[in-house]
């Protein structure tokens, strides 16, 4: 991992600031995306504490133009992307679906699928002109089977898992891989989106379960773009041990 060159979206949080310090930790040289300036820079100070390159790319992935201008203004080794996690998102609410939010719904499909496309086709003809990269995208048990209150975030997912299987067939002939992380509960700032600020809330919904934490599902992002480069892990659905689906988990009282 020493050099490689590993571009995070919503590294702010969450997985994505956990897959951060995983890629930190072996030496990887690091593209952080955000919104979230003073986090970043926190991020970076700490990283370069630790001899870890990072560079800062500071923008919404909602904002194309943005993006476009972001990825154009990188030069030399950080032109050079090995590896991509897509990884930012969000889930806003629970309601059902003739109920909701249509700006929410926008939101999300802007963010869940429509960055992580464009992040894709901006990014990938680089890996592909150099013959080698990795996309990392992260989905969601989410993606697997609609649950009560979640159609538009679990039909975002749902996208991710489609666009990453037509990535893979894409890249077929090409030493690319790509892999679609698919994690069940994770304990991060995710739930408190979901339930638009409210923490008590979301803390309860993690109460009598031990949930995965970002962590977990860095560590299986750090093994996927481990492996050999002739084993491509294509997809993975890890959730914690009382957890059985999307709907069905065991919570002690
Ligand atoms: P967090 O809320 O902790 O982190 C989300 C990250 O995405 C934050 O850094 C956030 O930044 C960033 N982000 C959101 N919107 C944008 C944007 N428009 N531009 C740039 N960055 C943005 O949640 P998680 O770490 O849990 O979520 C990461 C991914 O994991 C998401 O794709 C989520 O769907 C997925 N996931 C999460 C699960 C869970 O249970 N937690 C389970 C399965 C999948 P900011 O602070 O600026 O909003
Ligand atoms: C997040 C997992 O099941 O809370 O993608 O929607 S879940």
């Amino acid at each position: 991992m020493k050099g490689k060159v590993v571009l995070i979206t919503g590294a702010t949080s969450g997985i994505g600031e956990a897959c951060a310090r995983k890629f930190a930790s072996a030496g990887a040289s690091l593209i952080l995306n955000g919104r979230n300036r003073e986090k970043l820079s926190a991020l970076k100070d700490e990283f370069t504490k630790d001899g870890v390159e990072t560079l800062l790319l500071p923008f919404d992935v909602m904002d194309r133009d943005a993006m476009r201008s972001a990825l154009a203004s990188l030069s030399g080794k950080w032109s050079e992307i090995d590896i991509l996690i897509n990884n930012a998102g969000l889930v806003y609410g629970t309601d059902k679906e003739f109920e909701g939010n249509l700006d929410e719904w926008d939101i999300m499909i802007d963010t869940n699928i429509r960055a992580l496309l464009s992040m894709t086709r901006l990014v990938v003809p680089g890996m592909v002109a150099r013959g080698k990269g990795h996309i990392i995208n992260i989905g969601s048990i989410a993606g697997d089977a609609a649950y009560p209150g979640g159609s538009v975030y679990c039909a975002t997912k749902a996208a991710v898992k489609a666009l990453s299987d037509g990535l893979r067939i894409d890249l077929v002939d090409t030493p690319l891989r790509v892999t679609n992380i698919k994690p069940g509960m994770v304990e991060t700032n995710f739930s408190v989106v979901r339930y638009r600020g409210d923490k008590a809330k979301a803390d309860a919904f993690y109460k009598g379960i031990v949930p995965l934490c970002g962590a977990d599902v860095a560590d299986v992002a750090f093994y996927a773009a481990s492996a050999p480069a002739h084993v491509q892990i294509a997809e993975v659905l890890l959730m914690p041990t009382n957890q059985a689906t999307g709907t069905i988990s065991y919570k002690r009282q």
